[in-house]
């Protein structure tokens, strides 16, 4: 039998301490490559001046991880451009946002010939391969060109989005061919899916058989949703840690009494996060009773810096958050904590814990983890409420939360008003069966039925 052989951009496996603090996608993707003495490819993350395609194998935690650097240009058009500036706002239905440069295309197809031929002599006969998300559509194609018989499969973390969006995109063809060069294709949820074989179906006239089997371009593909999940196990064990709890008691501590209501998100357009403000702010204007009862703790961690629209967006929510804090704070009460440095998984796990109403407001999201995270947070006897958007993956299955439209500040204003005054026994019936399925339909599983599905493909 061959190993598992998994592909990202970045590669990232838990170092032998990282127990707790890596997050779960690496901790389930590292322990499937450490049972069967699978590798882990990707960038190293590092750019060198002049391209040599050379590689460095190395053992993290107990995986076999190989990392390649990539030039300057490499990073700015493949990673910065079409990778950030075009992929990610398209399929996260942002067109005002997408960048169309030649520059990125050539870019983008450079970097998975370069990851193709750089990872070719390391693939055995009977080797897995599976692909991580739109960086890496073209990876496959680029495989088979060179001779590469081995199963591939590959899984998309963000959105697929409707055939109109997708169609916005210059060569969208081209793109939606390369995912048939693969044997097995995941999506986050059924609506990706569906989004996948319509574009399959009217544009290139697919013919969909039971199981999911696509046959277009002379080729066949399996599409089906994997929903993902979180290590429910190791987030239960990092939450009984000193850590979490230190940060828990601390939060207890500066809460002075208040309910806190608490986002965690990568500072990112995707996320809501204005728009989450302005809700917040909707609430304050109309609820002058809940003043100095409440505040908004929302840790929002900066990323994809050298990319315009994230500047942007931080100089915006420094504003507004300075503006809410300006009309809205007393001498002795911060209605909105704003804060951009990052923590660690042990610490946010205490402070989820503290919360009182988990504000998940994505305007469009794959999945969202964090909805999950603060699920499992939370204490049994006493849980607090998910508020999250009807755009979120998690959606689809997290059907006990308080479901809301990110884009309305009013449906948003009352879900948190809504959560703040529910009773406990409401609050626990919908925890139970929230948290019931993010303990069943966790990571383990999630990698489990695609590497299945994979390998029966
Ligand atoms: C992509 C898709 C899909 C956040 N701040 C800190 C921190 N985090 C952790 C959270 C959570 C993770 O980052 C974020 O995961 P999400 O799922 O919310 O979002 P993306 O980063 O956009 O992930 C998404 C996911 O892939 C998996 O398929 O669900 O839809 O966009 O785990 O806890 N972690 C630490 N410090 C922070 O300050 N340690």
């Amino acid at each position: 039998m061959g190993r598992l052989i998994v592909v990202s951009n970045r590669v990232n496996p838990p170092a032998d301490s990282g127990v707790g603090t890596a997050g779960g996608l690496a901790m389930a993707l590292a322990a499937a490559l450490r049972e069967d003495k699978g590798l882990w490819f990707g960038w190293s993350g590092q750019t060198v001046e002049t391209y040599t395609g050379q590689m460095s194998m190395q053992k993290v935690g107990g995986v076999t991880v190989a990392l390649l650097d990539l030039e300057e240009q490499d990073q700015s058009e493949y990673y910065n451009g079409y990778a950030n500036r075009t992929l990610w706002p398209l399929f996260h239905y942002r067109t005002d946002l997408v960048a169309y440069e030649r520059s990125f295309d050539e870019g983008y197809t450079r970097v998975n010939t370069r990851f193709a031929e750089t990872l070719l002599p390391l693939i055995g006969p009977d080797d897995l391969i599976w692909v991580q998300d739109y960086h890496l559509i073209p990876l496959a194609r680029e495989l088979r060109k060179r001779g590469v018989t081995n199963r591939i499969g590959f899984f998309l973390h963000i959105p697929w989005p409707a055939r109109s969006i997708l169609s916005t995109l210059p060569r969208h063809g081209e793109l939606v061919e390369a995912l048939f060069s693969y044997d097995q294709i995941g999506f986050q949820t059924e609506d990706d899916c569906e989004n996948f074989v319509d574009y399959a179906v009217h544009d290139v006239q697919a013919v969909v058989s039971d199981g999911g089997l696509v046959e277009a371009y002379g080729k066949k593909v399996r599409a089906k949703a994997f929903p993902i999940g979180i290590d429910a196990e190791d987030f239960a064990e990092t939450l009984k840690s000193d850590t979490a709890e230190a940060f828990r008691k601390l939060m207890v501590k500066s809460q002075a009494g208040r309910k806190m209501v608490l986002g965690v998100d990568r500072l990112d357009y995707s996320k809501g996060l204005e728009e989450r403000f302005a809700a917040y702010e909707t609430l304050l204007a109309d609820n002058p009773d809940l003043h100095e009862h409440l505040f908004m703790l929302q840790i929002a961690t900066r990323s994809r810096d050298d990319v315009d629209a994230y500047q942007d967006l931080r100089a915006r929510l420094d504003t507004i958050s300075g503006q809410i804090n300006g009309a809205y704070a007393t001498v002795d009460w911060v209605p909105l904590r704003y804060v951009n440095r990052p923590y660690r998984r042990d610490e946010l796990a205490g402070i989820y814990r503290a919360a009182h109403i988990g504000l998940v407001t994505p305007l469009r999201d794959g999945m969202n983890l964090v909805a999950k995270e603060f699920v499992a947070a939370q204490d049994p006897a006493n849980p607090g409420v998910l508020v999250l958007s009807q755009f979120a993956g998690a959606a689809e299955h997290m059907k006990e939360a308080l479901i809301v439209n990110p884009l309305s500040r009013e449906d948003m204003s009352e879900a948190i008003k809504k959560g703040l005054a529910m009773p406990l026994k409401e609050r626990k019936a919908r925890w139970e069966a929230l948290y019931d399925n993010v303990r069943t339909h966790d990571v383990g599983r999630w990698r489990d039925q695609f590497v299945a599905c994979l390998k029966a493909a």
